[in-house]
């Protein structure tokens, strides 16, 4: 089966902090690809990435990126998919990555981006959220992220 979710990331420094969407997406049972892309320092190639997304089975791309994170907004310009926006702290990251998410999440009216926390508890509501939308198709696929909440559940009330 071909990935339903693509997940965009602007370098590989972001690698670490956006495995938490891989991984949850894995459990899930939700095979990925995963690319290296960025809006500034690669445009071009993102472009071609992006207009290849559809036609290859894609239904929704998660986009991780820090500083001036425009990666979730330039693939959202190009593609009519559902993007999910990751902002992250970078190294040079103002106020804990407030940069990110502001570049991320004030999108203009037309073009949206599902913007989730910042950093790794962004980047696994990413994943999850991805497997929700994926879900209002495939019955299955929401069975286990209703078994996901209920673990959580069961975690929480076993203190
Ligand atoms: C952004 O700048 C990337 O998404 C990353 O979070 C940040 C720093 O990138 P590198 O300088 O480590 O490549 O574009």
């Amino acid at each position: 089966m071909s990935a339903r979710v693509a997940i965009v990331m602007g370098s590989s420094s972001d690698e670490t902090t956006m495995h938490a969407a891989v991984e949850t997406l894995a459990g899930l049972g939700v095979e990925t690809e995963t690319r290296v892309l960025s809006a500034h320092r690669t445009p071009d190639a993102l472009r071609e990435w992006v207009a290849s997304l559809e036609p290859r089975g894609v239904r929704v791309v998660i986009c991780g990126a820090g500083g001036a994170a425009h990666l979730a907004g330039a693939v959202a310009a190009q593609t009519t998919l559902p993007v999910i926006g990751v902002p992250l702290q970078a190294p040079n990251a103002i106020a804990g990555g407030l940069d990110a998410l502001l570049s991320t999440v004030q999108m203009p009216r037309g073009v949206p981006v599902a913007t989730v926390a910042v950093g790794e508890a962004g980047a696994a509501n990413a994943g999850i959220l991805a497997a929700q939308i994926l879900a209002t198709s495939d019955a299955e696929l929401g069975q286990r992220v209703r078994k996901l909440r209920e673990g959580m559940a069961a975690k929480v009330l076993a203190g």
